[in-house]
């Protein structure tokens, strides 16, 4: 048999037999002549046939002889074609594939993700989770950091005790990791750089546009910092690579979506949160920044720095989990920020408390964090952390709505399946 050709490697054919494989995308019959536009991975070629009846999404392989065609994508066309059906569908979807934009509600999408994916506009988005996710690996892995991979059952909520999913485990209590805190805090006892790329849960009681049940949290974790500035710029070089790597890996996507990358400016502006608090008129007691608060920081940094990224640093320390490093100078403020891009928290990160005595002495009851305190027990540097939210990256970066866009199976208050 005759090897496979991409769609996208048709036009290098003119003149030769080959055979394609893939996805009936579209079927226009006209009166003495079918074409059947195929879809595979690399994108779409044309088949000319005097009729065909092949349902759309049927899987078919096609043999035939590739010639020139200046109406045809891509300028080449597949004639004399022997068409086999590999599968046939049991059922059309509920929309049209090859339209330009996928013409349904977000739940109708949603219910229907296995098919809707295949969408070119839906999947280009994911090719930019990926060629994200390849970033961010090749930037820490090039700072030395190594990449850890730790448990999603654990003994104990790291973050808010609110959002955290219980589950039964051999009839103990455990619960569904919140993010990988802990072991990447005590893995920096063994490695000093860390980094994980994995899931999290969050039993996230809000039904809104940024927050699932479960997302991919891309974490780090470094020892021997001064403060938490070194932190931030280590997110700066991942934010680099992320970027970077989208622009050379995703080329198709990005042009198919039209999106514009973000520029990563070689220092991002920093703001303290009191002073964030009085930018955008709020009362100087405000214990947190609200999603409009964000919004008007976002466009406060890119009209005064020109920037699409802001730090927000010294978060009041009693709105931080309890593993947070004071800010020595500003008694109640903290060494920890979050990073805000295109309007919404990306980031969160700081120093971390790192010496035996400083946790017993925050901690009411000990007891359940024991696993976790083991590490401090034995010696740990000062060190800090981050993690970023990959679905809201996507987001922001395609500006999708909506964060169920950028999530293949979306979990949420009420969507368990597909
Ligand atoms: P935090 O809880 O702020 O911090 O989460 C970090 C980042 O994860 C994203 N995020 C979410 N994305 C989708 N759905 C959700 N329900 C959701 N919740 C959070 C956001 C957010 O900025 N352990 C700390 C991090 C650290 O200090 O290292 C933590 O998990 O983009």
């Amino acid at each position: 048999m005759i090897s496979r050709v991409l769609a996208a490697d048709v036009p290098a054919h003119i003149g030769a037999r080959i055979r394609v494989a893939g996805w009936v995308h579209r079927r226009r019959e006209l009166k003495s002549v079918t074409f059947l536009v195929i879809r595979d991975r690399s994108g779409l070629v044309q088949i000319v046939l005097p009729e065909s009846d092949v349902p759309e999404e049927t899987v078919v392989e096609v043999e035939g002889v590739v010639i020139a065609s200046v109406q045809a994508p891509g300028g080449a066309e597949i004639t004399e074609p022997v068409v086999t059906p590999l599968s046939e569908p049991a059922q059309a979807p509920p929309f049209d594939l090859y339209r330009p934009n996928l013409n349904a509600t977000l739940p109708t999408i949603l219910d229907n993700a296995p098919v809707a994916l295949r969408h070119p506009k839906a999947r280009a988005a994911f090719t930019i989770t990926a060629a994200s996710v390849a970033g961010y690996r090749a930037a820490l892995d090039e700072m030395s950091f190594t990449e850890i991979h730790t448990p999603k059952i654990v003994e104990t909520a790291t973050e808010s005790g609110a959002t955290v999913f219980g589950i039964d485990y051999f009839g103990r209590r455990a619960y569904l990791a919140q993010s990988p805190q802990f072991f990447k805090q005590s893995l920096v006892g063994v490695f000093e750089r860390v980094y994980e790329v994995g899931p999290v849960f969050r039993a996230e009681p809000h039904d809104t546009t940024r927050h699932l049940a479960q997302y991919t949290s891309l974490d780090a974790e470094l020892g021997f910092i001064t403060d938490h500035h070194d932190v931030m710029a280590v997110l700066r070089k991942a934010i680099a690579g992320m970027v970077g790597s989208v622009k050379t890996r995703a080329v198709k996507a990005l042009n198919l979506l039209e999106i514009r990358l973000p520029e990563v400016p070689e220092i991002i502006p920093e703001v303290h949160f009191t002073d964030a608090l009085e930018l955008v008129g709020a009362p100087a007691d405000e214990p947190d920044l609200a999603p409009a608060h964000e919004r008007a920081l976002s466009e406060w940094a890119m009209s005064e720095h020109g920037s699409e990224f802001l730090f927000v640093t010294g978060y009041p320390m009693r709105k931080r989990p309890f593993y947070t490093h004071p800010d020595p100078a500003r008694p109640g403020h903290s060494n920890s920020f979050d990073l805000l891009f295109r309007g919404v928290e990306l980031v969160t990160g700081g120093q971390r408390l790192h010496r035996y005595s400083d946790y017993l002495a925050v901690l009411q009851d000990p007891e359940p964090y024991r696993g976790y305190l083991d590490a401090f027990k034995h010696g740990m540097p000062p060190h800090g952390g981050f993690a970023l939210g990959l679905e809201r990256w996507t987001a922001r970066l395609v500006d999708a709505p909506n964060i169920r866009q950028t999530t293949l199976f979306p979990r949420d208050l009420t969507r368990l399946s597909p």
